[in-house]
């Protein structure tokens, strides 16, 4: 190992700041295994032996989306074959049916319809909470709030207040990608821009609303570009500390227009290191296991992540793109993934409360 990149790690474990060009040099220097070292001694720190799980559901609505995101094989127009939209008898027969496996969240996003009004994004959070008043809803991501500002011509503020008495509880991290112009310009030219996005994520942090924060990686952006997208994370963070989890996500390219490959599980592992060493104002790392199949989930478990999502029941935006992991999981399922990572598997709330912990 060079003499810098042992510097540099040291530097981390000593609890000092690393700063973008050093976390850059140790992304493509440093060997994985000092990574992980480093990057798991600190999710120690702050974790113990702990990993979270959460027993939620996934929804998406609908997949008719306006935008054309290149990376995206989920949105579809409204005349596609594939385009569905459900009712609202049909979302709440399939949060129904989830309530009896006790789900505590529902995570709601989906596309963004032509035709959808502020009041339909509204009226579905209304009637979700008052049918389940005991379920936490996680929706809307900063690209909706968006959507619905500008459809609606309204401030951010006002949206994410009306969303607030609807029933939403937390914003979920998606629609980040990557914040630098040159690669979001090319990937994703359309929705909500990098500071767009972060001052949504700033207005409900005031608002007293926690959000989630994503990185989708793996695609056309250099090493630089997603350093340069976690500090910004990292500088809003030191101003807000209303960021709950940092969370990337594996690229999948099958049936996108924009094509490429899948990362390697190198890659995935080194990305979840970084991140734990660079955002040191995070509490959680999510290793989610939709994006990097339950077996890499497990290993990065060692790697720096806390965290591995939930039961969910069902996934479609990464499942068009390729993912092949089967739907939903069991709480079993979940505690023997933790427990195969020599972790102590705690269920969580969405706020990281801890409802049970299976020792
Ligand atoms: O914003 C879209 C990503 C996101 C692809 O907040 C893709 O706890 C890989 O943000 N390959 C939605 N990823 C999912 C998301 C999320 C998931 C789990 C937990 C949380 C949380 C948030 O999925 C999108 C986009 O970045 N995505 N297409 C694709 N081809
Ligand atoms: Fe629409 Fe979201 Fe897909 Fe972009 S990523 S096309 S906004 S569903």
């Amino acid at each position: 190992m060079g003499k810098k990149v042992s510097f540099l790690l040291e530097k981390a474990l000593n609890g000092d700041r690393i700063t973008e060009e050093e976390a850059v040099y140790l992304y493509k220097y440093a060997p994985i295994s000092a990574l992980g070292h480093v990057a798991n001694e600190l999710n120690k720190r702050k974790n113990e032996d702990k990993a979270y799980f959460i027993v939620n559901r996934y929804l998406n609505p609908t997949n008719i989306c306006v935008y054309k995101c290149k990376f995206c094989s989920f949105g579809v127009s409204k005349s596609d074959e594939k385009a569905f939209e459900l009712s609202i008898d049909e979302v709440l027969r399939k949060i129904e049916y989830s309530y009896k496996n006790n789900i505590t969240e529902v995570h709601i996003v989906g596309g963004l319809p032509p035709h959808w009004k502020r009041e339909d994004y509204v009226g579905l959070i209304r009637v979700v909470k008052q049918t389940f008043p005991d379920i936490i809803i996680k929706a809307y991501t900063a690209v909706e709030i968006d959507h619905i500002a500008k459809i609606s011509k309204s401030t951010y503020e006002d949206v994410l207040l009306e969303l607030k008495d609807a029933g939403l509880e937390l914003l979920p991290g998606g629609g980040a990608e990557i914040f630098a112009e040159r690669v979001r310009s090319v990937i994703a030219p359309n929705k909500a821009n990098a500071d767009e996005y972060l001052e949504i994520h700033e207005t409900a942090h005031k608002l007293g609303i926690l959000t989630n924060v994503t990185m989708l990686y793996g695609h056309i952006e250099t090493i630089e570009e997603r350093i340069d997208h976690m500090s910004r994370i990292r500088n809003l963070q030191d101003k807000t500390r209303g960021f709950q989890v940092f969370i990337p996500l594996a690229y999948h390219p099958e049936g996108t227009s924009l094509g490429g490959e899948r990362t390697s599980s190198v890659d995935d592992l080194k990305t979840i290191a970084i991140s734990r060493i660079f955002l040191d104002n995070f509490e959680n790392i999510k290793a989610y296991w939709i994006t990097l199949g339950e077996k890499l989930a497990q290993v990065a478990l060692n790697y720096g992540a806390n965290d591995i999502d939930g039961t969910l029941e069902e996934e479609l935006v990464v499942h068009a793109a390729g993912s092949k992991e089967s739907y939903g999981k069991t709480v079993d399922k979940l505690v023997n993934i933790i427990k195969g990572a020599e972790k102590i598997p705690v269920q969580r709330d969405t706020f990281y409360n801890i409802i049970r912990v299976y020792n």
